[in-house]
């Protein structure tokens, strides 16, 4: 079987995008007052303005969908929460009958996963009493299907007034998950003071670990308040590629055979995109793979590997008779993905563009990356 680099990026891209088309939905639930800062809030946390595609989509007579296409993310809003008792009121039965249906489709993409119930910091002292009445028994009644319930304090500046809140608010004893202050957006509170945004990649960590596993792709996927977290999860990815590839590592991996290293290592690149939920291109993918297993139009394995790699790591394993054992194969494919996972993260932080790998210095770049991780691993 031969691979050249262009091959395998090609191949990489239709794994990226199958591996997104088939990512769960996440449908959360976002309630709170009008200018609380739920849009804000929304906005801040996801890679995609939601909540700027206009009204959204009539779901019921209070609550309206939010999606895009190709993005695995649901937000249902209540925009008419404040206005009257009886919307309120209404409100709460067509999230909970909304709850009811999801849970009854037994269909992970029609099932609401959490609920974030926002309260501004900024503007009360604490919830009224009829915001406070209608969280007791909404979450009385959630008590049988489980949603998740975060209360998020929106707006929370200052700080020392968000986490007084918020004991006033764990003090009330809801049958909720976490009371959670966030400032989704600097706050310029003086022409030379500006309170710095906190408190999103704490949500994250939360619904990281409220959320099942066939939503965890999902979740890292849409969300941009946590390098931290698609780390972790990218990080999980890897292991659990080669774990899955070759076990505990004794058996021999015949290496002039890509048919098992190459594709466990296409689909681990494929998923560590998709954690990450950007654009990679295919130029990106085509560099960095001729740039760590495959040097330009070459059989990626085999030789390659063998008199290269494993020349320049002394110890890191040996090729012997045709074969390299499975620890040495994980190994590679483990500094592959850690390669692999430091590039996109110096992206994501704006360090790096795409395009600067596809240079000279960009593939060197990439190959001292690759053989610091496999330095590191070994
Ligand atoms: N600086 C700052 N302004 C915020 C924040 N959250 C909301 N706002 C402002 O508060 C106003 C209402 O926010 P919005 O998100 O539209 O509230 P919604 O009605 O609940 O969707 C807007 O002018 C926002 O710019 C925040 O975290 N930081
Ligand atoms: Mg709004």
């Amino acid at each position: 079987m031969e691979y050249h680099p262009e091959q395998l990026a090609a191949k990489c891209i239709q794994e990226i995008n199958q591996k997104i088309r088939n990512l769960n939905k996440l449908n959360i639930v976002i309630l709170g007052k009008s200018g609380v800062g739920k849009s804000t809030l929304i906005n801040s946390v996801f890679r995609e303005n939601l909540a700027e595609t206009g009204i959204g989509r009539p779901v019921t007579q209070e609550i309206r969908s939010y999606t895009k296409p190709d993005f695995p993310l649901t937000i249902y809003d209540t925009p008419g929460f404040e206005l009257s008792k009886e919307q309120q009121d209404r409100t709460k039965q067509e999230v909970l009958k909304l709850i009811r249906d999801g849970a009854a489709s037994e269909d992970v993409n029609k099932a609401i996963h959490c609920i974030w119930y926002c309260i501004n910091v900024g503007s009360n002292r604490t919830f009224d009493s009829f915001e406070e009445e209608w969280l007791r028994t909404f979450t009385e009644e959630n008590k049988i299907t489980r949603v998740p319930i975060f209360i998020i304090l929106t707006q929370g500046c200052p700080k020392k007034k968000a986490l007084e809140m918020q004991k006033l608010v764990e003090a009330e004893n809801f049958h909720i998950n976490k009371v959670v202050p966030v400032l989704a957006q600097d706050m310029e509170l003086d022409e030379d003071y500006t309170v710095k945004a906190y408190g999103l990649d704490t949500l994250i960590e939360l619904m990281t670990s409220v959320l099942p596993d066939d939503l965890q792709d999902t979740l890292q996927n849409v969300q941009k308040a946590s390098l931290e977290a698609k780390k972790k999860r990218a990080h999980a990815i890897v292991a659990a590629s080669v774990t899955a590839a070759f076990g505990e590592g004794f058996v021999p991996v015949p290496f002039a055979d890509a048919s098992m290293l190459v594709p466990t290592q296409v689909t681990m690149l494929a998923s560590i995109t998709a954690v990450f939920g950007m654009n990679i291109s295919k130029s990106l993918l085509t560099c960095f793979v001729s740039s760590t297993i495959g040097a330009g139009g070459a059989t990626i394995l085999g030789r390659t590997i063998v008199s290269n790699l494993l020349k320049l790591i002394p110890g890191v394993g040996t090729a012997v008779g045709g074969t390299i054992s499975g620890a040495t194969a994980g190994l590679l494919t483990t500094a592959l993905g850690e390669a692999y996972i430091k590039i996109l993260e110096m992206i994501f932080k704006g360090e790096m563009r795409q395009e600067e790998l596809d240079t000279p210095e960009g593939k060197k770049k990439i190959k001292d990356l690759f053989l610091e991780m496999l330095k590191k691993k070994k």
